[in-house]
């Protein structure tokens, strides 16, 4: 297998995660190591025993494209699209943390520049790699449950979510952003494309500028009805923190995903209860462990990607209509309408 390099750019809380998970890989080796603060950029590189660190992307590229297969783009959102760019004008395959970018119309434009440049480019979408997640889409999908009609995907937590990632608190569009990219995309993989939605969100916490909640109604192409709800509000009796919740109901039966990463398969017959812990690896933060676990599998898959093994799931253009259907609920909130996705944006 061919051994890829390449090089991270942005080094805050989540990259320590992201670079761990690229650790668990043969045949991949990060040389060098960007961040707008050097001594910030230079603790991370220490902590994985990086030769190159920066304080200035473009520098970085000059010194470095020559030698590198890809960057890691683990920066804010509003600087996505100007890593992207300069990656790709330095004939460099691009990989970048969800969301892919602040508006639909810039993701459009990363997608368009790879394209026209010639570089690969995928998103980081990692709920879709959840051990537990996996599991519920090959329940789903070896037909035990029948044909699926209706779904609840939920994901609601109190969890002081911006102590580790106080950003957060200054989004003017947070939970459909910052969640709402994950659990949309979730839909996405368990039931195809959507054809309608209708969204509501309010903000609880007064402390924040987005919004804490929000319910997204979706006819899925398909026919499934499938509602996707979402809180950082929730003060409820077991917190499932960072856990997807979720019931769907086909017609011989129904599969709740529930907390714990059990599974109960219900048919006629009676219920089978399986479990689908993510592995538990020695870097991971315990209050994330399903997360992080499945940036190692996300990671994977968009490796062999590159090695010329296979497409890899969360390309750019697929995650574009993740994008697609996040800025599609907020404008149903703004409008109070139902929005025909494929003619959105
Ligand atoms: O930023 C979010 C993510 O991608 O996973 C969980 C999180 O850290 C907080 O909502």
């Amino acid at each position: 297998m061919k051994n890829l390099r390449f090089a991270v750019l942005g080094t805050g809380f989540w990259s320590t995660y992201q670079i761990a998970g690229w650790r668990e890989l043969d045949s991949v080796e990060l040389v060098a190591v960007y961040n707008r603060t050097r001594t910030r950029a230079g603790q991370v590189a220490e902590q994985f025993g990086v030769p190159h660190v920066y304080d200035d992307a473009d520098e970085l590229l000059r010194n470095h494209a020559g030698e590198l297969d890809f960057v890691d783009i683990i920066t804010d959102v509003d600087t996505h699209a100007l890593f992207t760019e300069k990656a790709a004008a330095a004939g460099l395959n691009v990989i970048c943390q969800k969301p892919m970018g602040p508006n639909l119309e810039t993701a459009q434009r990363m997608v368009d520049t790879c394209r026209q440049a010639g570089v690969q480019f995928f998103v980081h979408e990692n709920f879709r790699w959840q051990s537990s997640i996996r599991k519920l889409k090959a329940v789903i999908d070896s037909g035990v449950i029948g044909e699926v009609f209706k779904a609840q995907i939920s994901f609601c937590s109190g969890f002081a979510v911006f102590d580790n990632q106080p950003f957060l608190a200054e989004l003017e569009q947070f939970i459909l952003t910052d969640i709402g990219s994950h659990i949309l995309d979730v839909c996405r993989f368990l039931f195809g494309e959507v054809n309608t939605l209708y969204c509501q969100t309010t903000r609880v916490n007064l402390r924040i500028k987005g919004e804490d909640v929000a319910i997204v109604a979706m006819t899925m192409q398909n026919g499934i009805i499938c509602q996707a709800e979402m809180s950082y509000a929730s003060i409820l009796e077991k917190e499932a923190f960072p856990q997807t919740l979720a019931l769907v109901e086909g017609s011989l039966g129904s599969v709740r995903l529930t907390h714990d990463f059990v599974l109960n398969i219900t048919t006629r017959s009676g219920t089978d209860t399986q479990t689908a812990s993510p592995v538990m690896y020695p870097w991971l933060d315990r209050a994330y462990a399903v997360v992080h676990a499945s940036i190692v599998d996300c990671n994977r898959n968009i490796l062999s990607a590159l090695q010329g093994q296979g497409a890899a799931e969360t390309t750019g253009g697929d995650n574009l209509e993740t994008v697609r259907l996040v800025y599609a609920a907020y404008e149903s909130a703004r409008t109070n309408s139902v929005i025909t996705v494929s003619s959105f944006g």
